[in-house]
Order: structure tokens, then C-alpha cells, then sequence
């Protein structure tokens, strides 16, 4: 029977990516994001290879999140697979002037919203003792960067949480990993720098890793035999070799 998988933050970037690959693989798609447009765009062209549903919500709202997963029509009410993907980083500041703001779009949207998302699919998974869930963590849950801090930790939050859900689900043979990337040449700089010119120096003078390398390794990680659990994968481009070692050729 063919699988469903949710993808949460599938407007652009690592999410978008993976709609694409998923859909080559016939693999029906739920995309969920804020901005509706773009979702519609990406429905029409991915509905010539598989069905897709699409949801338009905030995944920090957790009301809202609760009423779009409810609101599934019947084919697409069982998800098999759920990717945890939507999330940015906001703002690159020392921890002593860091904006509130900043710091609660992360620990709302990176954090809680993974949770949201995942509170309202997970008891059907346990129901049917099966499923897979593939939470997007970064190298930065793993190490701490100067002027990372609260993304840093927002990022660590995520890693615990994934653990937390595998020693949690594992008598209902859930299978849950993180993958997490380095730099990923995407939206993810626009929205840290907020639209400032410093976004566009970000992937500059080497050759940052691309959305579509790790939609593979998400395939990859959800094709695998029902035995076999991916757990945990840092991915880095060549030239990075941690959060803030890049061989630039400037
Ligand atoms: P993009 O900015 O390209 O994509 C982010 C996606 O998340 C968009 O689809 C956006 O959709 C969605 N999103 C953001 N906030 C919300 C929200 N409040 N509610 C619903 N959806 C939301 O970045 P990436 O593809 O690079 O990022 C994807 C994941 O990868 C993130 O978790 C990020 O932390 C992680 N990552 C990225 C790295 C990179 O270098 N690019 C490195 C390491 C990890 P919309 O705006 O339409 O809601
Ligand atoms: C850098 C990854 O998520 O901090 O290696 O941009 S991230």
C-alpha cells in the first residue's frame, strides 16, 4: 500500500526538496506550511506524480495545528511518515542583546511546534504500532556557536526530544531519527538575517550542501527495511568541517 508522508515547512528549502523526492517515489504528501500560495503552486506540480494535500498553518499555534491535522480528509488520514522540518533560525547575536522576539519565534516554532505537530499524529501511530518520524535537527544541536546560543539550544532541544520519542515509542515499533544538517544553501539565511545583504555573503566561496542532497538522505533514512532504524545523521558539505570551520576560497 502506498505510504503518506507529512511534511511540515514544505514552501521551501530541506521540506520543499523532500516533497519532490518523496513524490518520485510515489510516496502521497501531506505539505504544510504558512504561505498558502506557495503551497498551492507545489500541490499542482507534485500532483502529476502522486496525491498531495496541503495544510496552511502556523506550527507554534497549537490550536491551529490540532484543527488542520483533525481536518484531514479520509485518504489521507493515516500518516505513515512524519518529517519534522519546519524551523529557521532568528537573528546572529551575542546572548546579552539578543531580542525576545527572536528568541521566542525559535523556542516557539523549532521547539513547541515540533511538539504540536507531533502530539497530534503520534496516538495514531501507537495505535497502529507502526510509523516513522524524522525530526530536523542542525550541527548546531550538537555543538554550540558564538552568537548561536538560543538557536544552539533550540536545536539541542530537538535532539533530546528525538531521543526521548525513540526510547518512548519503542515498545509500539515506531521508528524515529534526526538528521542534521551543516550549512544548506536555502531560504534558512534570509530569514536569520531577516532580508539584510549579509544573507547572500552566507554561501560564498564554497559549495554549501543543497536542499535536494538532503531530501535524499531523508529518502534514504525512510526506505530503509522495517529492521533498520537511522537514528541519528550530522551531514556537512566537504568544505565544513564543524558549525564554524568552512574552507572559504574568498
Ligand atoms: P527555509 O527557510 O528554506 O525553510 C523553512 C521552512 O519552515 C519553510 O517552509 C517555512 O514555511 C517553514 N516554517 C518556518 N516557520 C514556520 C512556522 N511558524 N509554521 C509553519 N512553518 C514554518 O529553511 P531550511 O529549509 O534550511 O530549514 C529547514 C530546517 O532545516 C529547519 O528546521 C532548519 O533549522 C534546519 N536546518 C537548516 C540549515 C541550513 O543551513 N539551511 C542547517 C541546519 C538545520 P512558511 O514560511 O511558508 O511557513
Ligand atoms: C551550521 C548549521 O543550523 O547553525 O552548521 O546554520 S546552522
Amino acid at each position: 500500500m502506498k505510504k503518506t508522508a507529512f511534511i511540515t515547512g514544505a514552501t521551501s528549502g530541506i521540506g520543499l526538496a523532500t516533497a519532490k523526492e518523496l513524490a518520485k517515489h510515489n510516496i502521497k504528501l501531506i505539505l504544510c506550511g504558512r504561505r498558502k500560495e506557495r503551497l498551492e503552486t507545489i500541490k499542482r506540480e507534485l500532483e502529476q506524480k502522486t496525491e498531495v494535500y496541503t495544510l496552511n498553518f502556523d506550527v507554534a499555534d497549537k490550536r491551529a495545528v490540532s484543527e488542520a491535522i483533525n481536518s484531514l480528509p479520509d485518504g489521507f488520514k493515516q500518516i505513515d511518515i512524519l518529517i519534522n522540518n519546519a524551523g529557521n533560525a532568528h537573528g546572529l547575536d551575542p546572548i546579552q542583546t539578543g531580542s525576545l522576539d527572536d528568541w521566542d519565534a525559535m523556542m516557539d516554532i523549532n521547539v513547541k511546534g515540533l511538539l504540536y505537530v507531533s502530539k497530534a499524529i503520534i496516538p495514531q501511530m501507537t495505535e497502529r504500532k507502526s510509523g516513522h518520524i524524522i525530526n530536523i535537527g542542525s550541527s548546531a544541536g550538537k555543538e554550540v556557536y558564538p552568537k548561536g546560543n538560543v538557536y544552539c539550544g533550540s536545536k539541542h532541544a530537538v535532539l533530546a526530544i528525538t531521543e526521548g520519542m525513540r526510547i518512548d515509542l519503542n515498545p509500539f515499533g515506531i521508528k524515529v531519527g534526526a538528521v542534521n544538517p551543516g550549512l544548506v544553501e536555502t531560504e534558512f539565511s534570509q530569514v536569520r538575517f531577516k532580508g539584510d545583504s549579509i544573507a547572500d555573503n552566507v554561501y560564498k566561496g564554497f559549495k554549501a550542501l543543497q536542499p535536494e542532497d538532503l531530501a535524499e538522505i531523508i529518502y534514504f533514512a525512510i526506505s530503509r527495511p522495517p529492521h533498520v532504524n537511522i537514528a541519528d545523521i550530522l551531514v556537512f558539505c566537504t568544505a565544513q568541517a564543524s558549525s564554524t570551520i568552512v574552507n572559504k576560497d574568498l
